[in-house]
C-alpha cells in the first residue's frame, strides 16, 4: 500500500512539473506580446506603432511586431495585437 501511495505521489509531482514546463514553453498570447514581457498591453501597441510602415531594411523594423510574418508592419499587425489586448501569461489577481 505504501508503495502505491509513493508511486502516486511521484506521478503527481512529475505531472505538475510537466504542466509548469509546458506553461513556460509558450502561452496563447505569446505571438502578440511584442516586447516579450508576458502581457499584451499598451506597450505592445506602442511597439507596433514605432515600427509601423517598416520592412526589414528599415531602422525602426521590429520583427516581433510583424505578427503575421509578411515582412511588413501594417494595420493588420496592429489589429492583431489590439484584438489580443489584455492577455497575460500569468492570470491577474
Ligand atoms: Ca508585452
Ligand atoms: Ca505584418
Amino acid at each position: 500500500m505504501k508503495k502505491i501511495i509513493a508511486l502516486l505521489i511521484v506521478a503527481f509531482v512529475a505531472l505538475q512539473g510537466f504542466a509548469v514546463l509546458s506553461a513556460r514553453a509558450s502561452w496563447p498570447g505569446e505571438k502578440y506580446d511584442v516586447d516579450q514581457n508576458h502581457r499584451v498591453d499598451i506597450a505592445d501597441v506602442l511597439a507596433v506603432s514605432l515600427a509601423f510602415g517598416s520592412t526589414p531594411v528599415d531602422l525602426n523594423w521590429n520583427h516581433f511586431a510583424d505578427i503575421n510574418d509578411d515582412g511588413k508592419i501594417r494595420v493588420d499587425d496592429m489589429l492583431a495585437v489590439a484584438l489580443h489586448f489584455g492577455m497575460s501569461e500569468v492570470p491577474e489577481d
